[in-house]
């Protein structure tokens, strides 16, 4: 699953992270469009709770509505995660989303889940009938 931020989708670039994904071969099979309130926040980056940075990262996670992106195909969270490039945008590679659409840690203008430790409860947390 990928998870357009609120950074992005203030700055119009849902249209095109969507198109982007589906140029490279991506197969979308799920769109919701939802903002989190911090109950949700500290639900979904519940392994980063802790962490000296989350009060930061959950006043930015909830200032705006994300866009929950369901794809699918073989060995998808690691092909993803490759795609959108690492977590700080300037060390991204170039043509990467998070280089070309993010300004920082951890406005970074996407989220995607960790194959080892999250994508089943992510998927549930946007898509509980699939
Ligand atoms: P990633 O898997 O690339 O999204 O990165 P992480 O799981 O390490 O980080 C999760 C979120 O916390 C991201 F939005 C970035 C943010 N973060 C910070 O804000 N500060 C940090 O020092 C590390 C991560």
């Amino acid at each position: 699953m990928l998870l357009i931020k609120p950074d992005a989708v203030r700055k119009h670039y849902t249209g095109e992270i969507l198109a982007r994904l589906e140029k490279a071969g991506f197969l979308i099979t799920g769109i919701v469009m939802r903002r989190f309130n911090r109950a949700e926040a500290e639900s979904f980056y519940a392994i980063h709770k802790r962490k000296e940075f989350f009060p930061r990262l959950a006043e930015f996670i909830t200032s705006g509505p994300v866009v929950a992106v369901r794809l699918e195909g073989e060995d998808i969270q690691h092909r993803v995660r490759e795609f959108i490039g690492v977590t700080d945008p300037a060390r991204s590679k170039a043509g990467s989303i998070r280089r070309d659409f993010g300004t920082s840690v951890p406005m970074n203008a996407v989220h995607a889940s960790n194959p080892e430790e999250n994508v089943e409860s992510e998927l549930n947390f946007f898509f509980s009938n699939k």
